[in-house]
């Protein structure tokens, strides 16, 4: 099942990249990925939002790279399986976006 996700392809970068990037999210430097850095009022605020996409990346099986200090937590998305950008991505990431205002 890994075996058969794909990366993006150009055409689906030229169109979802754009509108990551409207999102305050960021490729990164030298690695085919995205990241964004997560603000919150305090911990607890941080913390649940934490626990959703939890939830979520399980449900998934598409897990994040994350750090958190009290109120913020900084998130890098790629799939290791196809060695960088996958449709998965993008739907973690609008799910996180979701999650980070409820
Ligand atoms: N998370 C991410 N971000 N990329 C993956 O390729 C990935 C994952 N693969 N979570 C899953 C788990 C895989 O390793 C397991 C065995 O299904």
């Amino acid at each position: 099942m890994a075996g058969k996700i794909q990366s993006l392809t150009e055409e689906e970068r030229a169109h979802l990249l754009p509108l990551l990037r409207n999102a305050q999210w960021v490729e990164v430097v030298g690695r085919d990925a995205i990241y964004k850095e997560f603000v919150f009022k305090d911990f607890n605020q941080a913390f649940g939002f934490m626990s959703r996409v939890a939830l979520q990346a399980e449900k998934m099986d598409h897990h994040p790279e994350w750090f958190n200090v009290y109120n913020k937590v900084q998130i890098t998305l790629s799939t290791h399986d196809c060695g960088g950008l996958s449709q998965r991505d993008i739907t973690l990431a609008t799910f996180m976006d979701q999650a980070s205002v409820m």
